[in-house]
């Protein structure tokens, strides 16, 4: 994120899943990344500063949007019809023609910084969802460039899929690419499944003949730079954060969950999960403390001002009906914090509760497991529709729609004997470690 303090522009990595996942590989490589800022300069003179500080500093090209640009193309067409979509919140989805207009445009205004910084052999690897088009676009342009796209979120089922009405632009759109991933098979099969029934192409061992050009879709579960984190942990900044959480927590387990506040990440539920917790297990209280992370995300749409008021909500009813002048069984924090914070809490967390209702993939549940390190036995309750349940089987696999189940997985979580949870926390840090 990017905003200007003091009349200066200050520059921080920003705290989504894909800025996060990729920025060790693009800091050990040679790319140059092309994004969005998330800033507006109100200058063209301010436009040039930020374009050379990010060039020189971190390797990145700007492409700013205008106010319509991010209210149609990125809180509109990308956040308000493909992002719930994708995640099967079919009644949360608009359709608006004006929208997919931008999208279009927008999509054009990437081509077209990419072809100003573009070199002759160099690969492009398209991200996510809100560039679909490019990959086609770039084809048009450079018919021998070598093009890769990766979607970060679920690809739907063709039964939910086949409700967007830009149904056939959009897969085309993407065909544009050489190589097109997703994270896990289930989303390559829905994908293979509607370039057959929408477009019509057949596929032989994940290749479809497009034009002249044969391109290739297949699963690549996305990793975390396990080293980081475990370095990280082991710093002295980190232990100094944990000697001060401990302090507070006195000798109370901590369950932690982390995420943007979104409708698909399953917070209502969890909460109402926890309350069910307290309410069967009254011997548990005043000895675990639930500390809630929820960082700030796409604060601009109707909806997720509606979550947030939700959740407030829930937390103050929570707290207010269990909690005494010594303990606050959750402990809410709505913003985002430092590296060393968010690892800190990962390491000296008892149980990670990480239930969300529809995930791509889930990088939280990867880092958490990371943090643990070598000698703590974190246990990791997991949604079985986040993307990672495909990998980490040993997890207390939950439905994140069933209450009542994912109160027990807490109390099953808190009580398991040692030797257990270090059992199933050593094959997935094997695990972690290895597809990194
Ligand atoms: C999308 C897909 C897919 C969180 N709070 C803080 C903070 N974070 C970092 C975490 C983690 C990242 O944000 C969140 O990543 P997730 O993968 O959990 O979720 P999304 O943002 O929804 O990511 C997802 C991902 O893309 C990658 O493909 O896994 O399914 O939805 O890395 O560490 N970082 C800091 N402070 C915080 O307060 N510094």
């Amino acid at each position: 994120s990017i905003f200007k303090e003091n009349g200066k522009i200050q520059i921080n990595p920003s705290a989504g899943g894909l800025a996060t996942g990729l920025a060790s590989y693009h800091q050990e490589n040679e790319g140059l990344w092309i994004g969005w800022p998330g800033y507006n300069p109100t200058t063209d003179k301010e436009k040039n500063i930020l374009k050379n500080r990010l060039l020189n500093e971190f390797n990145c090209y700007p492409v700013y949007l205008s106010n319509i640009e991010i209210k149609k193309y990125y809180n509109g067409f990308s956040n308000n019809t493909l992002w719930p979509l994708f995640h099967y919140f079919t009644t949360r989805c608009s359709y608006d023609h004006s929208e997919w207009e931008y999208y279009q445009s927008v999509n054009s205004k990437f081509c077209k910084a990419l072809l100003e910084t573009v070199k002759p052999d160099d690969i492009i690897w398209v991200h996510d969802y809100q560039l679909m088009l490019l990959p086609e676009m770039i084809r048009k342009e450079i018919p021998e460039a070598t093009i890769g796209f990766f979607l970060h979120i679920p690809f739907p089922s063709m039964e939910v899929f086949r409700y967007l009405p830009w149904r056939n632009e959009i897969l085309n759109g993407v065909l544009g690419a050489d190589l097109i991933g997703f994270h896990t098979y289930d989303y390559s099969r829905h994908f293979l499944s509607c370039i057959l029934r929408i477009l019509g192409k057949e596929q032989n061992y994940g290749q479809i003949v497009a034009g002249d050009r044969v391109v290739k879709v297949d699963t690549f579960p996305m990793g975390i730079d396990a080293a980081r984190f475990i370095a990280g942990v082991a710093s002295e900044e980190v232990n100094a954060e944990n000697d001060n959480l401990m302090k507070t927590m006195k000798e109370n387990k901590i369950i932690l969950s982390v995420d943007r506040l979104d409708f698909t990440k399953g917070i209502p539920e969890r909460l109402q999960a926890f309350e069910l917790f307290l309410e069967n297990h009254p011997d548990w209280h005043g000895k675990v403390t639930y500390i809630m992370l929820c960082v700030p995300s796409r604060d601009k749409i109707q909806q997720y001002r509606m979550l947030k008021k939700e959740v407030d909500e829930l937390v103050g009813k929570i707290n207010g009906r269990f909690g005494t002048p010594g303990w606050s069984p959750i402990l809410y924090m709505y913003r985002s914090v430092p590296f060393t914070t968010l690892i800190g809490l990962y390491s000296s967390a008892d149980l990670a509760l990480v239930t969300p209702v529809r995930d791509g993939m889930n990088l939280v549940s990867k880092e958490y497991l990371a943090c643990q390190g070598q000698h703590k036995n974190g246990v990791l309750v997991l949604s079985e529709t986040a993307g990672s349940a495909a990998e980490l089987g040993e997890a207390i696999i939950v439905n994140p729609n069933n209450v009542n189940s994912m109160a027990e997985a807490i109390y099953q979580g808190l009580t398991m004997p040692e030797e257990d949870k270090k059992a199933a926390l050593k094959l997935m840090q094997k695990r972690i470690k290895r597809y990194n």
